[in-house]
């Protein structure tokens, strides 16, 4: 990892897999095969990819009963815990509909309305993260969607992951398909016989769900386009360099391509963390995964000063930011993009993919400069309120009439001044 003097073209090494023109294809070839053949394509498919035939899709209420058995209650009660924190922390994002009345009686208002349907994807495998479960599912639930289902790929054995299911009975979350990949992102978009169609999905996935995702865009609406994990560490000479780079490794460990960049004016510093990294490295189990996120995408940065130091940070716009400085309050209000912002040195980035309540889900490859992290809001809809009382058409018609003749919209001005006809035939008859 290069210890590097700051310049203003500060990147971070990012590389976002857009998929290549042969995996494209094939994402489009399946989702028209769902759409075309629906439960056929999706038994093909599956039993294609995932090596397991199925008798039917659906998750039974008897196989998350017999999930739980092999959840033992400590994990479940770190599970509700979580759940608890999440729930509460996602309650306060909650906004309320409202309306105003003005004086000659016009009424302006906004309703919210949750999606009536969200599909939640969770990736099968080593990646499939019960906190990511409940990550994408408590926010939808705090924003008063009704219908939550949940698709993820089987075992070649034909089932789910026990801690996957045994979450999901933890939210209610009764609707769950054992169908993974574009197919299941298809079957949510489009709908099958056993697969109700969603209005939104979200959740990760590999390059096959993320372009299918993509590819439903404008059918139902989608997260985001997540790129690898990302960490920067802001921190003066005050800062342990062992936290650091525990905190570093954190998400080096989840994927070659991840990052971690530490910017410090303290060269100091910098030179103990690289040391730290390296040793901490060797007893990782996933010592491999992290060593090549540290070795291609792992950068230190040394600034002139703290000013400089949190110019980088705003460039980066990184998914996760620490604050491990004298006074990390007080750098705040300088912080213009970051996802998450992990203040002070006892606030580890796990803290929040876990446990403290804030979503885990968050903008990555830079978008912080102008996306936030998965919210209530992504789960809600906004319709505008009019009324205009008889005072307020005729108040305001003839400016409304005039300025549709501006456009050219005759049809527009006439429909205002209907109204003023109206209240003029009133006036003669009273
Ligand atoms: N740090 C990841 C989320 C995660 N970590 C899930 C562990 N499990 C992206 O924010
Ligand atoms: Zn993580």
């Amino acid at each position: 990892m290069n210890i590097t003097e700051y310049s203003k073209d500060v990147s971070i090494k990012r590389t976002v897999d857009q998929g290549t023109s042969e995996q494209r294809k094939a994402v489009e070839g399946i989702i028209s095969r769902v759409r075309r053949e629906k439960d056929t394509a999706l038994a093909e498919l599956t039993e294609q990819f995932d090596g397991a035939r199925l008798d039917t899709l659906k998750v039974s209420q008897s196989e998350m009963d017999a999930a739980y058995k092999n959840v033992d209650d400590e994990t479940l009660a770190i599970l509700r815990e979580a759940k608890e924190n999440i729930t509460r922390f996602h309650g306060r994002q909650q906004r309320q509909s409202w309306m105003t009345t003005e004086e000659d009686g016009t009424i302006l208002g906004q309703k919210i309305t949750p999606l009536d349907a969200v599909g939640v994807y969770v990736p099968g495998g080593r990646a499939s993260y019960p906190s990511t479960i409940l990550m994408n599912v408590l926010p939808a639930q705090v924003a008063g969607v009704e219908r939550i289902v949940m698709v993820s790929p089987p075992q070649a054995d034909g089932t789910l992951n026990d801690v996957v299911l045994v979450t999901a009975c933890e939210l209610g979350v009764k609707e769950i398909y054992k169908v993974g990949g574009a197919q299941a992102v298809a079957a949510l978009a489009y709908g099958t016989e056993t697969i109700a169609p969603v209005d939104k999905i979200v959740g990760p996935g590999n390059i096959y769900v993320a372009l299918a995702k993509q590819l439903v865009y404008g059918t139902v609406d989608i997260d985001m386009f997540a790129g690898p994990s990302e960490i920067v560490v802001l921190a003066d000479s005050t800062a342990r360099p062992d936290y650091i780079a525990a905190d570093m490794l954190s998400q080096a460990e989840h994927d070659p391509m991840a990052s971690a960049v530490l910017v410090t004016p303290d060269l100091t510093l910098a030179e103990q963390v690289a040391k730290e990294v390296y040793e901490q490295l060797e007893t990782l189990p996933k010592k491999d995964i992290a060593e090549a996120s540290i070795r291609d995408y792992g950068a230190i940065y040394v600034t002139r000063d703290m000013n400089e130091a949190l110019d980088a940070v705003n460039e980066l716009a990184p998914e996760h930011l620490e604050v491990q400085t004298e006074s990390p309050f007080e750098l705040l209000g300088a912080i213009r993009h970051a996802g998450a912002i992990f203040v002070g040195e006892n606030s580890s980035e796990p803290v929040g993919d876990y446990f403290a309540g804030p979503n885990h889900v968050l903008p990555t490859n830079g978008t912080a400069r102008f996306s936030s992290p998965l919210n209530v809001d992504d789960f809600t809809k906004k319709s505008s309120i009019l009324f205009y009382s008889k005072t307020s058409a005729q108040r305001h018609g003839a400016k409304i009439a005039a300025f549709a003749r501006l456009e050219g919209l005759e049809a527009h001005a006439r429909a205002v001044e209907k109204r003023l006809e109206e209240k003029e035939h009133d006036n003669e008859n009273e």
